[in-house]
């Protein structure tokens, strides 16, 4: 994977960017494809959830990315989640932690979801990388979330905040295919990830664990420090994150 030429494409409406990018891509279309749009009627999270955002309230947006495994592919969400981060960092001096594996943070509130989603047909795979960004809109009532304006009193237009991101894709997707670049991009994704150094509850599709989350393996998965030993998280789903300290007292 080497630095793409991105081809954007605006909608006022789609069902969801992932859903279509998917479809495009079933249907011939390659790496480096962007769709992003104002409004998404079916707009989704992980394992069936909703991605809600009034019109015009949000950066709602999906990439293509062509990948050689799905180890790669492992890393395709947390390099766009950097990317995301820098981009909002550098435009609106908003501080951001990201919390694993999907959620960009402002302080213990939401501002930006990722949802990744890996595609194998005979031949061919890739992954496509949604994110949603609140620009103006703090999320549902009953979510612990915010926007970037609620932060910072102002928010960009979700064009320049997607260009300012796929800037900051670029020179990260050239450490994606490489074992040495991936373990670059480990460092740097440990180095926000909120997560690690606290005692979290993670709930699997078959238990719910919790101990101390130490790191982040080569495979991208969450690596948690638990009295029966260690146990990594592939597809898990951190529900729960409270300081250490809370542990001894
Ligand atoms: C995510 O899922 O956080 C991934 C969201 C990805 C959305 C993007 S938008 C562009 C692309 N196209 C799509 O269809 N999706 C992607 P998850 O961790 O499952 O979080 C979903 C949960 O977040 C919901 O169940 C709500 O509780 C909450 N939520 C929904 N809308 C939100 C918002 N705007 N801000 C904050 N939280 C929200």
């Amino acid at each position: 994977m080497t630095t793409l030429s991105w081809r954007i494409e605006h909608f006022d409406e789609l069902p969801s960017t992932n859903t279509e990018l998917a479809r495009r891509w079933r249907s011939g279309e390659t790496g480096g494809a962007v769709l992003f749009t104002d409004f998404q009627s079916e707009g989704r999270g992980r394992r069936d959830r909703e991605w809600t955002a009034p019109p015009g309230s949000s950066l709602l947006c999906s990439v293509l990315l062509e990948v050689e495994s799905a180890e790669v592919a492992s890393f395709a969400p947390f390099t766009v989640s950097l990317a995301a981060k820098s981009a909002l960092e550098s435009l609106m001096n908003i501080s951001v932690g990201l919390k694993w594996p999907n959620d960009l943070l402002v302080g213990e509130k939401k501002l930006a979801g990722v949802l990744s989603e890996y595609l194998f047909e005979s031949s061919r795979q890739a992954v496509i990388v949604g994110i949603g960004i609140n620009l103006t809109y703090s999320g549902p009532e009953h979510v612990q979330a915010t926007s970037v304006i609620d932060e910072v009193g102002s928010a960009p237009a979700a064009t320049i905040l997607l260009e300012a991101m796929l800037e900051e894709l670029n020179h990260r997707l050239e450490l994606m295919p490489s074992d040495a670049g991936r373990s670059e991009l480990r460092s740097e994704y440990e180095a926000s990830l909120v997560t690690l150094g606290q005692v979290v509850t993670v709930t699997l599709s078959d238990q719910t664990i919790s101990g101390f989350a130490q790191g982040i393996d080569k495979s991208g998965r969450l690596i948690v420090a638990t009295t029966d030993g260690e146990i990594r998280c592939n597809v898990g789903d951190v529900i729960h994150l409270r300081p250490a300290l809370e542990m001894h007292s």
